[in-house]
């Protein structure tokens, strides 16, 4: 299987995983607030195969691709998802909250920009302790409109800190993923790179879809930061799924359908524009079929052994315990 299909399969798993936390939320098994990460798999991909699980990584409310392209155990994160005993964090942080403190991921912030100061902190710590580790910190658009942020942008630059900043933009309209700027509806600045130049932090835009380009650049970016350059941001560019949308998901137009990678034109009207423009797996998997190394049968075959995979995860997951009650205070006040 070559490098590339393999990403596929990656990537087909993270949509599955998500399409079944939204059918267990649509059952009733968990409750709460979540967000999918569906239409951003190439982007955790790419960075994420371009750095060592010796790296420390901080992640968002948009958690679970982050956490699964970092290796953590689908298993646990459903556990966690579904407040489980075997969860990630022992099903105390629900999706909101899933962390891998074994994998580097010490924590994770609710709040819009919460985990970028905690990030510096731990580049701070790296650089006294003078090991070679970086921090790659992922945020959305949104946290760039946050005081949290500048504060951080500052201090990290005047220290040259270790950090990767990664900022998904989810809001960008397909034709302008990979161009240079791209004004936000929501900041004032011309484009979000422009924000950290006063800085003199180094501002790459990247287009989010492609996994190659956001590999090839957060390995060129790592080594920089790595040899004591101090913090680079990145803008990876994506376009929104349009399949959730309101305060609580909802999957308009269905689980997505592997024939869509030959016929976009097949998909639900709801997300048939994004599908064919702007779906990384189509995108993809267009690729690997133009270069003769996917056809539908291949796909169809590889999506049933994704499908089967998930379905043992959600299985294991649900037939785990709750999490005791008793220890939602674990961890949270110092003497418990
Ligand atoms: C400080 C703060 N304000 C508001 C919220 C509510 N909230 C949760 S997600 C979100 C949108 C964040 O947008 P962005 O950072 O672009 O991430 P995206 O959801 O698009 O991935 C908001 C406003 C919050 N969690 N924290
Ligand atoms: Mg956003």
């Amino acid at each position: 299987m070559s490098a590339l299909r393999e990403v596929l399969r990656r990537m087909l798993f993270m949509r599955r995983f998500e399409e079944a936390v939204i059918a267990l939320f649509e059952r009733g098994d968990f409750e709460g607030h979540y967000h999918v990460y569906i239409g951003q798999e190439a982007t955790a991909l790419g960075a994420l195969d371009a750095i060592p699980p010796t790296d420390y990584m901080y992640t968002t409310h948009r958690n679970h691709g982050h956490l699964l392209a970092r290796g953590a155990d689908p298993t646990g994160l459903m556990a966690e998802i579904l407040g489980k005993v075997g969860g990630l964090v022992g099903g105390r942080g629900g999706s909101y909250h899933a962390a891998w403190p074994e994998g580097l991921v010490p924590v994770t912030s609710a709040l819009v920009a919460g985990n970028i100061p905690q990030a510096a902190g731990t580049a701070l710590a790296i650089k006294r302790k003078g090991t070679d580790q970086l921090v790659v910190c992922w945020f959305g658009d949104g946290a760039v409109e946050e005081g949290a942020f500048y504060e951080t942008m500052n201090l990290s630059a005047m220290w040259k800190l270790p950090v990767l900043y990664l900022c998904e933009n989810n809001s960008v309209p397909a034709p302008y993923r990979a161009m240079g700027q791209y004004p936000s509806s929501t900041h004032a600045a011309r484009s979000l790179t422009d924000v950290v130049a006063p800085f003199g932090i180094p501002g790459h835009v990247v287009d989010g879809t492609d996994y190659e380009a956001v590999r090839q650049l957060v390995t060129e970016l790592a080594a920089r930061c790595r040899q004591g350059d101090g913090p680079q941001f990145v803008e990876a560019r994506t376009s929104r799924w349009p399949g959730s949308y309101g305060l609580w998901p909802a999957q308009t137009g269905g689980p997505f359908d592997v024939r869509w990678v030959w016929e976009p034109a097949g998909a639900p009207e709801e997300v048939r524009e994004w599908t064919a423009s702007s779906d990384p797996i189509v995108l993809l998997g267009q690729r690997l079929a133009a270069a003769g190394q996917l056809d539908p049968e291949g796909l169809s075959q590889l999506d049933q052994e994704v499908k089967g995979e998930v379905a043992t995860v959600v299985e294991e997951a649900l037939a785990q315990e709750d999490a005791p009650a008793a220890q939602t205070l674990a961890h949270v006040f110092a003497d418990r």
